[in-house]
């Protein structure tokens, strides 16, 4: 998960703190050299008047300064005192220069340009003109980052914990959560992971067969029911999917189940008449949580498609899909900024515990930066 991204800013990062370990032992072997000079050239003047008092030892002349004979040996020695000087600063032109090749790394990772930016400025004020240890400047660019990612980051939205707070207050009306996104992305199957979830903490859910127009769709909700053991409500093909809802919502209300979790069909985000539909399933089964649902791996498309699916019906949360074969992880990264939406869980693959609620902490250890 994430493979590109993950290697890329730590290799990154590595790269900064080498190169500016290197030039600042540069820097500071060429002023102590030239401290180094300045020091024997005081001590050598005072030694060649005292040579040219007695006229008894040699003199190697540079541009009339004498230099002692063991002046080089000297030298190595300063420069190896050099590699203890402990202490560099990244300018703003050294902050260009990398950070021009930093955010194209994100950007190729399909982070969004203004997550970009963003993640970009804040470094720049945080590590421009300051010093740093040199040993300990790979871990301060890093800790940086990782702030910044927090900040860059939404706050998850727990869903275990709205449910159960709905279930207090009106324990005999169910949570409804109704899934949107456009075709292919894993919407059913999220619904059964999900359902799944909610068994293990031992909250029932039935699921409804709102996408009542793609082929197969009724079989293959029916047969992610029967594996797991929970009731799924269909109708006909063809038959208004808002009814479909409508009536799982009332068999959850006579049965006593937590959960009414709705499928409906894929519709492209850019269909204003099937966004009208799902407005239609939207209003006539009001949901206490509207998903979205989209793959990880489209990059900056998935954001497109949440905002646009946000405009048209409003969305409260977004789930993630196939971040396993996700090599880049840009779009986890920059959706919830971009959409103020938060993510709640990560689709992991395809079987049915593979959903990870989504965590701050958890993502950014992921990133292994
Ligand atoms: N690798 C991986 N595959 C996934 C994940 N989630 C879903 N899939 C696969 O994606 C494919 C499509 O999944 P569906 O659940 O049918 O997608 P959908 O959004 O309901 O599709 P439509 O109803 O046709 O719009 C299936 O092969 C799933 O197994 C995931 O997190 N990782
Ligand atoms: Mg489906």
């Amino acid at each position: 998960m994430f493979k590109f991204l993950k290697e890329k800013i730590s290799k990154w990062v590595k790269d900064v703190s080498k190169d500016k370990d290197k030039s600042s032992l540069e820097e500071s072997s060429e002023e102590l050299k030239e401290g180094t000079k300045k020091e024997t050239k005081e001590k050598i003047t005072k030694s060649e008047k005292k040579l040219k008092k007695s006229k008894k030892v040699k003199e190697k002349s540079t541009g009339g300064v004498s230099i002692p004979e063991d002046e080089e040996k000297k030298e190595g020695f300063f420069r190896k005192i050099a590699g203890k000087i402990n202490k560099t600063k990244i300018s703003q032109d050294d902050f260009e220069y990398y950070g021009e090749e930093l955010k194209m790394i994100l950007l190729e990772n399909n982070v969004a340009f203004e997550v970009a930016d963003k993640i970009m400025s804040e470094l720049g004020e945080r590590i421009v003109g300051k010093e740093f240890l040199k040993k300990e400047i790979e871990t301060q660019i890093k800790d940086a980052l990782k702030d910044i990612l927090e900040k860059v980051l939404l706050e998850p939205l727990e869903i275990l914990k709205e449910i159960k707070e709905k279930k207090e207050n009106n324990p005999q009306e169910p949570f409804i959560v109704l899934f949107m996104g456009i075709n292919g992305t894993g919407k059913t199957t999220t619904i059964a992971k999900i359902s799944n979830f909610l068994k293990k903490e031992n909250l029932s859910s039935v699921l409804a067969s709102a996408d009542t127009f793609r082929a197969a769709s009724i079989e293959q909700l029916k047969e992610h029911g029967n594996k797991l053991g929970v009731p799924v409500i269909s109708q006909e093909y063809g038959s208004d999917p808002a009814a479909v809802g409508f009536d799982a919502i009332n068999y959850a209300k006579k049965n006593h189940i937590d959960v009414v979790l709705i499928d409906t069909a894929g519709r492209m985000h850019t269909s204003k008449n099937l966004l009208k539909e799902m407005e239609k399933i939207n209003r006539v089964c009001k949901p206490n949580l509207k998903i979205f649902v989209g793959e990880s791996i489209t990059g900056n498309d998935v954001i497109e498609q949440a905002k646009s699916f946000d405009e048209e019906i409003g969305i409260d949360g977004i789930i993630l899909t196939k971040t396993d074969v996700d090599e880049k992880g840009g779009s986890a990264l920059s959706i919830g900024y971009i959409t103020k939406k938060p993510i709640i869980f990560l689709g992991t693959g395809q079987l049915y515990d593979e959903i990870i609620p989504f965590n701050k902490k958890e993502f950014i250890e992921r990133l292994k930066i």
